[in-house]
């Protein structure tokens, strides 16, 4: 880590920002003239196409599995070697249900009540589980009505909520045993101990229990009583101590959906608190994280009570910061970083996985198939409709298609540098729930959606904006007209 004042890094920003990242500003120009007769509908029905192919290679060939890996045709298991639960299957389900992929829809229900299990005999990491399958199976509920689906997520909340537990500061360990309730790993993070309330909190509504919400609520006021008086946190902290147990202050890994949930709290359940504190945060990191240069916006991991830079490094992920700055009130800020990544993609077809905020170079060659970027697009779609995050996003699905599509689906890239760039073989289980979702809701007429309510959590579920459409209805007789 280095620690650079804000001067000097500005310097070297500036100087080496000339870096690839120019270039592409002016090249932009030229691709926004050539997308004006774009055929959106079309492009969206192609989406849905692929989303459909890549399912049923998932269904023929790793039915059930957490992950399939689209080039050999095979599959693993994310949560626990050998003790899957259906990761792929669950992520997709709402995606299916908007997509209007009704026979496919009710399949995968069909799996997840006969067949999806959480009585298992090992550590899960308790984030991942809730974003990915809590939240998979309330947004499946709240598509199609079916109570089994919200049974099955509150038995699963019911097991996270042991890692809860642990902590006298009520901060979650991070591993769980599904079975015993068995905690494991207090060093943790920001991301992990606070992003709950989404899941949580519509769950909670839903079955009539506040202490879902409370749980995750009380995990995320500790740490905002932690901020240093110039409102920033450290992104890693103990569970057991309560203590910071770093000195750096992120947007990025380590800390992203901890700020999404401050303000889809206030978003979602009207939450002032929550909105109080997310205004705050993101002032503090908009006065002293973030970092212009010539053509860029960054916003670096900096000491979180001097402010000065400890990380050159700004990953991938940190893109949802865009849409988060449009929806907290700072449009032109999240407008100029999202800018940022779509000079990144304009240099390289794939945002790099980390990049040196110094140079705009790339830092890594592998990159995990990532939604962050179409993430932001979407949310700032909703906030003014400006036709610019569609052709980025159209940009983003055909470099997809052009590196990732591989034999069975969609891969992650063992070398996004190479020419041509060098497929891995795995798709994760957020490609189901995220991007192809973003494209689709972007570029496609939805009738399942309605857009200006629809609330989305870290991971892509919906949390609330369905219209359930009687001329594509299912056998879900109960959603109809249903608005939730
Ligand atoms: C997803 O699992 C979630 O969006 C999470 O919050 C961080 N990013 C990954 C996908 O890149």
């Amino acid at each position: 880590m280095i620690a650079l004042p804000r001067r000097q890094f500005l310097l070297q920003a500036g100087a080496a920002a000339a870096c690839p990242l120019l270039a592409s500003a002016r090249s932009i120009a030229g691709q926004r003239s050539e997308r004006q007769s774009e055929d959106y509908a079309a492009l969206g029905e192609d989406v849905r196409r692929e989303f459909q192919w890549a399912w049923r290679n998932y269904r023929k060939l790793a039915w059930g599995k957490d992950e399939i890996n689209p080039a050999s045709g095979t599959a693993r298991s994310f949560f626990a070697d050998g003790h899957d639960m259906g990761l792929s299957l669950v992520e997709g389900l709402d995606t299916l249900w908007l997509m209007g992929l009704d026979a496919e829809f009710e399949e995968g229900v069909e799996w997840v009540k006969t067949r999806l299990d959480v009585d298992i005999d090992a550590d899960v990491q308790v984030f991942e589980t809730n974003i990915r399958m809590v939240g998979g199976l309330v947004s499946a509920h709240l598509a199609c009505g079916d109570p089994v689906l919200l049974a099955k997520a509150r038995d699963l909340a019911d097991r996270l909520l042991k890692a809860f537990d642990a902590s006298p500061f009520g901060l979650p360990h991070r591993f769980v045993n599904l079975k015993t309730g068995a905690v494991s790993d207090p060093e943790t993070n920001l991301a992990e101990i606070g992003s709950y309330s989404s899941e949580f909190g519509t769950l909670g509504r839903l079955v009539g229990d506040p202490r879902y919400y409370d749980a995750a609520k009380r995990a995320m006021r500790h740490a905002i009583g932690k901020r240093s008086p110039i409102g920033l946190m450290a992104a890693n902290i103990h569970a057991v101590t309560g203590a910071f147990i770093s000195r750096n202050a992120s947007i990025d890994i380590y800390a992203d959906s901890f700020y999404e949930y401050l303000w889809d709290a206030w978003d979602l359940f009207g939450d002032a608190e929550m909105k109080r504190w997310s205004l705050e945060c993101t002032a503090a990191q908009l006065a002293h994280q973030a970092r212009r240069s010539a053509a860029c916006l960054w916003f670096p991991m900096v000491d979180y009570e001097t402010g000065a830079v400890t990380s050159s490094q700004q990953s991938e992920l940190a893109a949802y910061f865009a849409g988060l700055l449009g929806q907290t009130g700072h449009l032109a800020d999240g407008r100029d970083y999202l800018r940022t990544f779509e000079l990144l993609q304009t240099a390289y077809g794939i945002v790099p996985e980390m990049i040196d905020v110094r140079t705009g170079g790339a830092s890594t060659k592998a990159t995990g198939l990532r939604p962050e970027v179409v993430d932001s697009c979407l949310a700032l779609w909703q906030i003014d409709r400006d036709g610019r995050y569609r052709r980025t996003a159209a940009i983003h699905y055909r470099a997809m298609k052009a590196t990732s599509r591989t034999t069975y689906g969609y891969t992650a890239l063992a070398d996004m540098q190479a020419r041509p760039a060098r497929q891995g073989d795995n798709c994760p289980g957020y490609w189901w729930a995220e991007q192809m979702k973003y494209y689709y809701l972007l570029f496609a007429d939805c009738p399942r959606i309605d857009l200006r309510r629809l609330a989305l959590s870290t991971e892509g579920k919906v949390m609330r904006g369905f219209v359930s459409n009687p001329v594509r209805s299912t056998g879900h007789r109960s959603a109809r007209g249903r608005q939730v």
